[in-house]
């Protein structure tokens, strides 16, 4: 049997959504129930044929990240395999926060992490969704795999996302499943 252990770092500012992704990636309903405030790392496990995988899922404490030092922001980015950017489609501004949470992962992780963008809330919005022309610019300035349009209270796409970023690292891994 062969186990594997993958950092998941979840980013983006405050109310983008990151803890009730957490939440939904974890098979809970953050509507319905408890959603863990100030919990650091949540851990996945997932049964595989070949063994078993563990996410570490790493929330990003986007009140006081940016404002500490050095030491603690290392310590969130350092050794992570795979990176959540999130914003939030009912504030699409919300999209210039991740400028600073991808140059601290370039910083600190100087291996391939295996990015997703993640517009959260779709849910909210009533209209065909339209994402600007700053989103497009900056997914590809983050260069991701690719854009997910999710919602953490119908539970869109939360399993594709999920899958799509343990896929994609472990093909980046060169591990075949
Ligand atoms: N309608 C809706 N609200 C959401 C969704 N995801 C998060 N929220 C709400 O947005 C706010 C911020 O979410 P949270 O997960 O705490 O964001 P965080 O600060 O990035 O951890 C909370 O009031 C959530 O209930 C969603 O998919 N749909
Ligand atoms: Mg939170």
């Amino acid at each position: 049997m062969m186990n594997f252990e993958f950092k998941l770092i979840f980013c983006g500012g405050l109310f983008a959504g990151k803890s009730s992704l957490i939440a939904r990636m974890l098979g809970y309903d953050p509507f319905l129930q408890h959603v863990f405030q100030g919990e650091v790392c949540q851990i996945q496990s997932f049964s595989l044929p070949f063994g078993q995988i563990r996410l570490l899922m790493f929330d990003g404490p986007a009140h006081i990240l940016p404002k500490t030092n050095e030491h603690i922001q290392r310590n969130f980015f350092i050794k992570s395999s795979g990176a959540f950017f999130l914003f939030d489609l009912t504030n699409q501004e919300s999209i210039e926060e991740l400028i600073w949470w991808n140059e601290k992962l370039q910083q600190y992780v100087p291996t391939k992490v295996e990015k997703f963008l993640i517009a959260t809330k779709a849910d909210l919005i009533e209209n065909e969704i339209t994402l600007s022309k700053r989103i497009f610019e900056t997914n590809k300035e983050l260069e991701t795999n690719n854009i997910i349009i999710t919602s953490s209270k119908t539970g869109l796409n939360i399993d594709l996302a999920l899958n799509a970023m343990v896929y994609s690292i472990l093909k980046n891994q060169d591990i075949k499943i």
